[in-house]
C-alpha cells in the first residue's frame, strides 16, 4: 500500500502528479486554508504532512495530530511555523526545501532594492491614477544603486546569491553571520562580527537571517539609528526580524529614505497599516519563492524527502 500524504495547498500540476503516481494524495485542488482543526482532522489516517508556510503546527496542533503521521515534508524553506521541540517530543520527522528557491528569492530582494530605490510603487500609481502630467529633472528622483555599499544579515544560501547579484551592480558587500565564511563563499565580502559592527557600512541593508528568538525584531530603532542617514532597508526573509514601528518612524522622518519588504509581522490580513500609509515602500505579498520554475522544483523537493523517509533513508533535508 502506498503511504498516505495530506498536502494541504494546490500544489504545481507536476507535483501533484508525482504525488499522485508515488502515493496516496489527499490533494486540496480548491486550495482551501485549512484551520487547526481541518487539519487535525484530514490528518487521520495520513503517513505524513505536506504543508505550506500557511499551516501553523504549534504544540497544541501537534499534540493533537494522529499518531499515524510520521512526517511533516514542509513546502518551504522557513520552518519557523513548526514548533520543531514539540515536533521531536513526538517522534515527528521534519523537513524543508533549502536550496531551490534561492535564485528567486533573490531575484525578489533585488526587485525591492531596485524598487524602493527609484521609487516604483510611486511612479506605478502615477501612470496608473493619470496623475502624471508633467516632467522635470527633479521629477520622481531616486537613489542610485549601483556602487553603493550593501549589508546583508544572514549570509546563507539566499544571502549568497543576493551577492552575487548585488556584484553585478558593483555593489560592495559587507555580512554578518555568526560565523566568517570561507574566502571562496565570501567572494570578497567584507565580514562583520555582529550587526552593530555592521550597519554603519550599509547605504543598502538586506535581511536574509531565519526568524528564531534571537532574531526576533533584530532591526529595532537602536540598530536603525546605527545605519547612515537615507539608507534603504529590505526585507524578503521573515516578518519578524523587523520591529515594524520603529522602521515606519525611521521612514517618515526621513532616516531611512525607503524600504522594500516582501514579509510582514502578522501577514497577509493584518499587517501594520502604517506600511500602507507610506509613500516610500515598495510592497509585495509574500512573493519571494514564486516562480514557475521554482514551485515545481520546491515541491519535488519536498517530495524527494518523502521518498527518502519512506525507503527507510535519512532525508536530505530534516530539520527535526
Ligand atoms: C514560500 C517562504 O512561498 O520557503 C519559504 O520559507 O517563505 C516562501 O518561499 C512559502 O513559505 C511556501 O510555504
Amino acid at each position: 500500500m502506498k503511504p498516505v500524504i495530506l498536502v494541504t495547498r494546490k500544489l504545481p500540476d507536476a507535483v501533484e502528479q508525482r504525488l499522485l503516481r508515488d502515493y496516496d494524495a489527499r490533494l486540496n485542488p480548491g486550495d482551501d486554508l485549512y484551520s487547526a482543526d481541518e487539519l487535525v482532522k484530514r490528518a487521520e489516517g495520513a503517513d505524513a504532512i505536506l504543508p505550506c508556510h500557511t499551516e501553523k503546527f504549534t504544540a497544541e496542533v501537534i499534540a493533537r495530530l494522529p499518531k499515524s503521521v510520521r512526517a511533516i515534508a514542509n513546502f518551504s524553506v522557513g520552518y519557523d511555523h513548526v514548533d520543531t521541540k514539540a515536533a521531536k517530543e513526538h517522534g515527528l520527522i521534519v523537513t524543508n526545501t533549502p536550496e531551490v528557491l534561492s535564485d528567486a528569492t533573490a531575484e525578489l530582494t533585488m526587485m525591492l532594492m531596485l524598487g524602493a530605490a527609484r521609487r516604483a510603487s510611486e511612479g506605478e500609481r502615477l501612470v496608473r491614477t493619470r496623475e502624471w502630467k508633467d516632467w522635470s529633472p527633479s521629477f520622481m528622483v531616486g537613489t542610485q544603486v549601483t556602487g553603493k555599499r550593501l549589508g546583508i544579515i544572514g549570509f546563507g544560501r539566499v544571502g549568497q546569491v543576493v551577492a552575487k547579484r548585488a556584484r553585478g551592480f558593483d555593489m560592495e558587500i559587507h555580512y554578518n553571520d555568526l560565523q566568517r565564511l570561507p574566502s571562496e563563499i565570501e567572494a570578497g565580502a567584507i565580514y562583520h562580527k555582529t550587526p552593530e559592527e555592521l550597519l554603519p557600512h550599509c547605504d543598502f541593508l538586506a535581511l536574509h537571517c531565519v526568524a528564531i528568538p534571537e532574531t526576533f525584531r533584530l532591526l529595532n530603532a537602536a540598530r536603525i539609528a546605527l545605519l547612515p542617514d537615507g539608507a534603504i532597508v529590505v526585507n524578503a526573509s521573515r516578518g519578524a526580524v523587523i520591529d515594524d514601528d520603529a522602521l515606519i518612524a525611521a521612514l517618515k522622518s526621513g532616516k531611512l529614505t525607503a524600504a522594500g519588504l516582501d514579509v510582514y509581522n502578522n501577514e497577509p490580513t493584518n499587517i501594520h497599516p502604517g506600511y500602507r500609509e507610506l509613500p516610500n515602500v515598495f510592497l509585495m505579498p509574500h512573493i519571494g519563492s514564486a516562480t514557475k520554475e521554482t514551485r515545481i522544483a520546491m515541491g519535488f523537493r519536498a517530495l524527494d524527502n518523502l521518498d527518502a523517509i519512506f525507503a527507510g533513508k535519512e532525508p536530505l533535508d530534516r530539520v527535526a
